[in-house]
């Protein structure tokens, strides 16, 4: 095709070339470029064809394959909204335009109670696998700047996001942070950060950590909310200066665990109040409060914000829920009555269960209360019709919930990882293992010293449950044969304090018992852990792949060098798939259906599948044949069926 283009150009044609026509007609390149992608497509689109996606997680296909209608935003006067025109200004503008402190004094002194909307991140992770598209997100980023535009902030990054989109949808994360800040400039952009863990599941050099962040925050975030799975203070520490140093805004965190109320419990009142000055003390701009399981009951968020906003008047507070006893909505109103500032919420159509309380519900539940988060309820419900097309769309990912589950407050499994859990029992057939696992989940916790359970410490509580259930353990089993029993590597780690120290110390003699000859860090494991050397890491990576190697390349390689690995070798073979509709990454089209991809701005391929060939008995192979702007392609095809 090269020679093609070469032979066939007018300034070859007329003889006007000269030494650096190659040089100077980057666009022969371009058009190599874009047919090399056009061909990677097609071989991706030709396994969908045979072989259906690999997307992992995939159960069958979508509910809703038809075209997505992007909702209108209304004018009061009842003309629509041009969401082309420039958007409203937002909070993004306070902190471009008088930094962090200054923000953090706005949202104190705004009168109502904020909403930072987490459809772009948690309600996905916590309902539909984190599955959600880059694509799917930038469909409706243009509408959602116009109608979200007081929100607190947009939670569109970290957290499982970051690993999920390489490993499982063969993207970028930061392209997708890049093309979502480009379209909405005004609401400010949070992420999740897991302190000194990065976003990965344990512990990883202070130095790798200064560099995340600060490519997350040159990237577009502009809001780091740092947690720490066990609420160790020198873990969180590491998270936050390095979000100090590049500027961000630090929304310093305490994870809430347990039942304040109760008084037998390990996590009372005296534990958070000594932790959040703690916090204060590392100067955090805003604090948040965040309930990953959905435990915090609305009488111990009265109390629990109550007696914060009483010692710090002037502390910002930012309060996170889950639904999954279907107490979210109450909790976040009596955050916002006890002195919160900003409250988390979910579209519509992902809210609920274990995901956030729905921001309608919310907005309804504080009118008339002088908390009222400034948003416009009719574009929001606009916005929503978007999110319940969408929500069919993802319908393979679904865990199928049927319901709140009260049983939270026994086992306190964080949102996510409940969603997760179930979804696996039921692949499996496990249903009614699933009861036993969830009171496997409640006693390997038990095991464990009454931890705080959070990535990555969910995880080492679920492995532990896991284990327990497969092998017929119960947990008096558990501690009597813990010198010779075979853990997890989950386990082991979080024994030998590679997630950092719990609050009241690792279980003696389980924990010696389980190590046997393996160390055991009383230190955070920064300490312990070699800085990276960023120009090797540059230089291998120059060698394995070719083109320009980034610093966004670098930070997901320290992060997640394997799964990073797989990634670029993916999109080596079958070429950067973030811009194919949804629908076609995840089934085959009808034969004859047309539809069309942008490769990019203004490279549009018209598709159309006409046939997939017969199997050959001596290769396995398949023909499959489309139409690609007029020409017929061909494809051969593994069958793996
Ligand atoms: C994450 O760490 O991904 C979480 O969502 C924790 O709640
Ligand atoms: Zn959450």
């Amino acid at each position: 095709p090269f020679l093609a283009s070469l032979l066939s150009h007018d300034e070859f044609i007329n003889g006007s070339c000269w030494t650096t026509f190659i040089d100077d007609t980057p666009a022969l390149f371009d058009l190599v470029g874009s047919q090399n992608r056009a061909q990677k497509l097609l071989a991706y689109l030709g396994d969908v064809a045979v072989n259906g996606s690999s997307i992992k997680g995939q159960i069958g296909e979508p509910k809703f394959k038809g075209e997505i209608i992007i909702p209108d935003l209304l004018n009061d006067d009842g003309s629509k909204l041009d969401v082309s025109a420039p958007c409203t200004k937002g909070w993004r503008n306070v902190i471009l335009e008088q930094g962090p402190k200054a923000f953090a004094k706005a949202i104190r002194n705004y009168d109502g109670c904020l909403i930072m909307d987490t459809t772009w991140r948690d309600a996905h992770q916590s309902l539909l696998a984190t599955r959600v598209r880059t694509v799917d997100l930038l469909n409706i980023a243009k509408e959602t700047s116009h109608a979200l535009h007081n929100l607190y902030s947009l939670e569109c990054w970290g957290g499982a996001t970051f690993d999920v989109a390489m490993r499982f949808l063969y993207e970028d994360p930061w392209d997708r942070l890049r093309k979502m800040r480009k379209l909405i400039p005004n609401i400010p952009f949070q992420m999740l950060l897991r302190g000194a863990n990065g976003v990965a599941y344990s512990s990883l050099p202070d130095n790798a950590i200064d560099h995340f962040v600060d490519q997350a925050k040159k990237n577009g975030v502009d809001i780091f909310r740092v947690f720490d799975a066990l609420n160790d203070i020198n873990q969180l520490e590491v998270g936050i200066k390095a979000v100090q140093k590049a500027g961000g805004v630090c929304e310093g965190t305490v994870c809430y665990s347990g039942d304040m109320l109760n008084p037998k419990k390990k996590y009372n009142l005296p534990y958070y109040l000594d932790l959040v000055d703690k916090l204060v003390t590392l100067d955090i701009d805003v604090l948040g409060i965040k309930d990953m399981a959905g435990v915090l009951k609305p009488h111990a968020a009265t109390l629990l914000i109550g007696s914060i906003r009483k010692k710090y008047p002037d502390l910002p507070i930012h309060v996170h829920t889950h639904d999954s006893a279907g107490t979210g909505v109450s909790s976040m109103v009596a955050c916002a009555m006890a002195g919160a500032d900003a409250v988390d919420a979910a579209t519509d159509s992902l809210s609920g269960m274990t995901s956030q309380p729905s921001i309608n519900a919310i907005i309804a539940s504080l009118d008339g209360t002088g908390k009222d988060p400034g948003l416009n309820v009719h574009h929001v419900r606009a916005l929503d019709t978007y999110w319940s097309q969408l929500r069919l769309l993802y319908s393979p990912f679904e865990a199928h919930l049927l319901g709140t589950d009260p049983e939270v407050y026994e086992h306190e499994i964080p949102g996510g990882q409940l969603t997760n859990m179930m979804f696996q029992a039921s692949q499996l057939g496990l249903g009614s293992q699933w009861l036993e696992t969830k009171k496997a989940y409640e006693h390997a916790n038990d095991l464990l010293g009454d931890i705080v359970k959070v990535t990555p410490t969910s995880k080492v509580v679920g492995d532990l449950a896991q284990f327990m259930v497969s092998n017929k353990l119960s947990a008096e089993d558990v501690k009597a044969r813990a010198a010779e029993l075979d853990f997890p590597g989950s386990v082991l780690e979080f024994l030998e304090g590679m997630m950092g120290q719990p609050y009241g110390g690792f279980p003696e003699p389980l924990r010696s018992d389980a190590l046997r000859g393996r160390r055991k860090l009383d230190q955070r494991p920064g300490l312990f852990l070699d800085p990276i050397d960023f120009s090797r890491v540059k230089k291998d990576l120059q060698r394995k792949f070719t083109g320009n190697v980034s610093e966004c390349d670098i930070a997901s390689f320290v992060m997640y060098p394997k799964v990073f690995e797989d990634y670029k070798n993916f999109v080596a073979k079958f070429g950067d798939l973030s811009v194919l509709p949804t629908k076609y990454f995840l089934c085959r089209p009808e034969i004859g259906e047309e539809f069309h991809v942008e490769l990019e701005k203004g490279k549009v391929l018209i598709l159309k599948l006409l046939a997939i060939g017969p199997l050959s008995e001596n290769t396995g192979q398949r023909e499959v044949f489309y139409e690609m702007n007029g020409e017929v392609r061909q494809v051969t095809v593994d069958d793996k069926q």
